[in-house]
């Protein structure tokens, strides 16, 4: 599908539906090349529309006929103009039956039914429906569905779709046939129709109330082996949504299916979770500790959608936030919850703040930033961002910063009191917690409408006479596209003070009561100061405490503050992040040495902090590992005015090796004793041990010592799960070790041999070599001429092509620009086959107007080359706003 002419939608055009519809009943006839849908639908004016006519969509749907109550309407009775079919002047109550062909074979958008491996499946979020047949396809339109299926008994004798199986039987032909209710009303983007050779593991599970209901997973044969760790997720997530916020299953049967084909992660279908495998799939064999992870969050994080979501869903799609942002925090606490110490949610904490970071601000400082809230799209599915999932999670944490623990439960109390059953804004969840907490939240608002990532700039002066602390706070937001002026933001900013021997102070704010040892203070204008009285030395300040607001602290630390902060701070979350400032300050100074063709160096003190991190054994392995990751290339460029991807690389390719060298015996030991005992267990503890230990191996591999390289080969061959072998075979890579070594390059061919038949772990393979800094344009040519290799499946595609080109910052961006033009060849090959991937890897050159000068003018002429092709409206959004930012 191409198009030249973008339209922009706008959320302040919302108009209620002029008909709203009480139920429909779709049949399918199910053929790979030819399926016939057959839609009735009851509908009804709505009282608060003043239009009487009826707009359906659609979209690549061969037309056979409509039938209004019992007349079939002829072409004049009805307008089609860009995917809208529109019959004017309706009576109030109609009955539609809409007759279509569609032909799923062809279809490889993988939006609407398609195919994967021969089976059916669909996707209908955004607004993939209307793929299906015409109809009002948005969310504000809700339904109760009756789905009857009808299909060949042999090649897919299993039929699924949401609700409950009513009725089963067989037709003639050798077809066969089953009749699914839906109860419960809901949009046609939770729609959703499985049908193939598919074998499940069942459970009966008690709820709290005592309800019996059955859960399912569904896979293909070969992969029954790999649901045991989903299938206990599942149930861990009905647990926690009874218990934190008293949620229960309101279905008797609850199925997720697994598919390899598939644009996102997953899908929260009433009732019908559909999955990528990638998040379902797991044993020891196959899948990483990380896969485990998250495999638990995305199965929570569908089933959590089940309130958030599908009982209270979205009134237009400029509220996504409501649904994803709200679910994607909830997935975070249960898996904080889930870790069960205070460590372990910590360490979760940092994870996310990481990829917020990493991801998310480098987004609202791009071509594409936009609120929480967006206010216009030309294609909604662009804006399925880590702003409106990631930074939307942070907006939601902030009520629970704000309110605590118990004033958020109230809030989410009130808010389906309120709205259970409807289709609702962000401004209505804004309600329910303002009013439940008896709280005017109305500068909280600018959250949702303001893009762009606060800074908050912290200035401290200790009076040593008066014994008191002033804490002023300023904020400022940078304009964003569209966006010039901002307004203050009300900001929870988590503050506490350390002592010179590391332990907390009490505080106490002037003319206030004690507030322990951690507090909040709102910053809600531009500035404003804030005075700690009886303070007794000049404390260190540990601020911004736990991440407690989406903003850019700049706040100017000495080394040896951030040293003390690294050392004690009590606050596990600005342990980690003193670490961080320390070695990013030192990346940075590094980077403009390369720049400048100057010696790089490392200080001792630097590298003694880090020793002593990676010594204390008091701590979790889990959170030395990450407080001993460098912060990445990414987070580097993003403190930089201008990107030299290559200085970048350089510097921290310096820092890892001076690392490794300084610390060599500790990272030995490190290696050796955290070794996990016992049968492999995807657990915190081990999980931590795993990570510190793959992480002090990969340290140890920069030192070029063929000692290293064959420590890495032994644990190849010893491994007994994927994370161990996984890592051995990355770091080998890596490091270059590989193309040294001929015993190691051949574990490269053993490890496809072996996983040959495991989709999933040839992801991984094409992965690892992709993001290697070792691959140049040539490795990355004959990959994608390895006969395993398609653009036509998503994961594939994201293993070789995303690896390179958003992982892979030193190859990427060759000084001759053969990264670029490979972006470009691949970006409009793929935009033929499947728009929204290829919208996700438009998004690689956000920041071209940021490079230094040599790799701009490459990567302006890649982005003018691509443009000028047809493109989809996916992809055609996202490049024009790239070109004009
Ligand atoms: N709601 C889906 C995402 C749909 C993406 C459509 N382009 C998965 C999720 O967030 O749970
Ligand atoms: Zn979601």
């Amino acid at each position: 599908m191409t198009s030249s002419s973008s339209i922009t939608i706008y959320r302040q055009d919302y108009t209620v539906p002029p008909f709203l519809v009480d139920h429909i009943d779709l049949t399918f006839d199910l053929g790979p090349s030819v399926t016939q849908v057959k839609a009735t639908t009851r509908l009804r004016h709505n009282p608060e529309s003043e239009s009487h006519d009826i707009v359906l969509y659609g979209e690549a749907l061969e037309l056979v006929k409509i039938v209004m109550n019992g007349k079939t309407l002829a072409k004049s009775d009805y307008a089609t103009d860009n995917g809208e079919l529109r019959i004017a002047n309706v009576p109030d109550d109609v009955t539609l039956v809409v007759d279509t062909l569609i032909h799923p074979d062809q279809n490889t958008s993988l939006m609407g039914l398609y195919l994967s491996n021969g089976n059916f499946f669909t996707q209908c979020e955004a607004e993939g429906f209307r793929k299906i047949t015409w109809y009002p396809d948005r969310p504000d339109v809700m339904a109760t569905y009756t789905v009857t299926i009808r299909a060949d008994k042999e090649k897919y004798p299993v039929l699924l779709s949401n609700g409950n199986l009513v009725e089963t039987g067989d037709l003639p032909n050798n077809r066969h046939y089953a009749v699914w209710d839906d109860p419960f009303r809901k949009p046609s983007y939770l729609f959703a129709l499985v049908a193939g050779n598919l074998v499940c593991r069942e459970e009966t599970f008690k709820l709290a109330d005592g309800r019996d209901v059955l859960l399912q997973v569904w896979v293909e044969k070969n992969n029954l082996d790999k649901t045991a760790h989903a299938m206990e997720s599942l149930k861990h997530s009905i647990r926690w949504d009874e218990s934190r916020f008293g949620l229960e299953l309101d279905l008797d049967r609850f199925m997720i299916v697994a598919v390899s084909d598939f644009n996102m992660g997953a899908m929260e279908n009433k009732g019908l979770n559909i999955f990528n495998t990638r998040y379902i799939l797991a044993n020891p064999r196959v899948a990483t500790d990380t896969d485990y992870a998250n495999i638990e969050s995305v199965v929570g994080h569908e089933y959590f959608h089940n309130w958030t979501g599908d009982r209270v869903t979205c009134r237009d799609w400029f509220q996504l936030s409501l649904k994803e942002g709200l679910t994607v925090f909830r997935d975070q606490e249960f898996s904080a919850d889930l870790t069960g110490s205070d460590s372990g949610r910590a360490v979760k904490r940092i994870e996310d703040v990481r990829t917020l970071r990493q991801l998310q601000f480098p987004e609202d400082a791009g071509p594409m930033a936009h609120p929480v809230r967006p206010d216009a799209y030309q294609e909604i599915n662009n804006f399925y961002t880590v702003t409106v999932y990631e930074k939307g999670a942070e907006v939601v944490r902030m009520y629970q910063t704000l309110f605590g623990r118990d004033g958020f439960r109230k809030g989410m109390d009130l808010y389906f009191s309120r709205h259970d059953g409807n289709a609702v804004t962000c401004n209505d969840f804004l309600a329910a917690m303002a009013d439940a907490n008896g709280r005017d939240l109305s500068q909280f608002e600018r959250w949702y409408s303001q893009a762009g990532t606060p800074r908050v700039r912290l200035e401290s002066h200790y009076d040593e006479k008066e014994r008191t602390l002033t804490v002023s706070l300023s904020q400022f937001c940078p304009p964003t596209p569209g966006q010039t002026e901002k307004q203050p933001f009300l900001i929870p900013f988590a503050i506490g003070l350390l002592d010179s021997k590391g332990n907390d102070m009490p505080l106490r704010l002037k003319g206030g009561k004690d507030s322990g040892t951690s507090c909040i203070l709102e910053l809600s204008d531009a500035s404003q100061t804030f005075t700690f009285v009886d303070v007794a030395e000049k404390p260190v300040i540990s601020a911004l405490r736990n991440f407690s607001a989406p903003v850019i602290l700049e706040y100017e630390q000495s080394d040896d503050e951030l040293l003390h902060l690294l050392s004690h701070d009590s606050d596990h979350f600005n342990r980690w992040e003193a670490g961080q400032r320390l070695a990013a300050r030192r990346l940075v100074s590094l980077t403009k040495a390369v720049q400048d063709g100057q010696p790089l160096t490392l200080d001792t003190a630097f590298a003694d902090a880090f020793r002593t991190v990676l010594s204390d054994t008091s701590l979790d392995a889990a959170l030395r590992e990450l407080a001993l990751t460098l912060p990445s290339e990414m987070m580097v460029a993003e403190r930089l005015d201008e990107i030299d991807p290559h200085a970048i690389h350089q510097a921290r390719q310096f820092m890892r090796r001076t690392l490794a060298e300084k610390l060599e015996k500790e990272w030995r030991d490190a290696w050796d004793r955290n070794r996990t005992e016992g049968t492999y267990r995807p657990v915190p503890s081990d999980a931590g041990k795993r990570a510190l230990k793959n992480l002090a191996l990969s340290y140890l591999l920069a030192l070029d010592n063929p000692v290293y390289c064959q420590m890495a080969i032994e644990q190849y061959n010893r491994a007994d799960n994927m994370t161990d072998r996984l890592a051995a075979l990355t770091s080998l890579v890596h490091s270059g070790c590989m193309n040294r070594h001929p015993e190691a390059k051949a574990l490269l061919d053993d490890f496809y041999r072996e996983f040959e038949n495991e989709a999933l772990v040839i992801d991984k393979w094409f992965s690892l070599q992709a993001t290697s800094p070792h691959a140049g344009i040539e490795t990355i040519t004959t990959l994608m001429e390895h006969p395993a290799f398609t653009l036509k499946n998503p994961n594939r595609a994201r293993s070789l092509i995303f690896g390179f080109c958003h992982n892979n910052m030193a190859q990427f961006h060759a000084a001759d620009g053969s990264g670029y033009e490979f972006w470009s060849k691949n970006l409009i090959e793929l935009d033929r086959i499947n728009p929204q991937v290829a919208a996700r890897l438009a998004r690689c050159m956000d920041q071209w107007k940021r490079y230094i000068p040599s790799l701009r003018k490459p990567a302006e002429q890649a982005l003018r080359h691509v443009s000028e092709q047809p493109l989809s409206r996916d992809t055609r959004e996202i490049i024009e706003k790239t070109l004009s930012a």
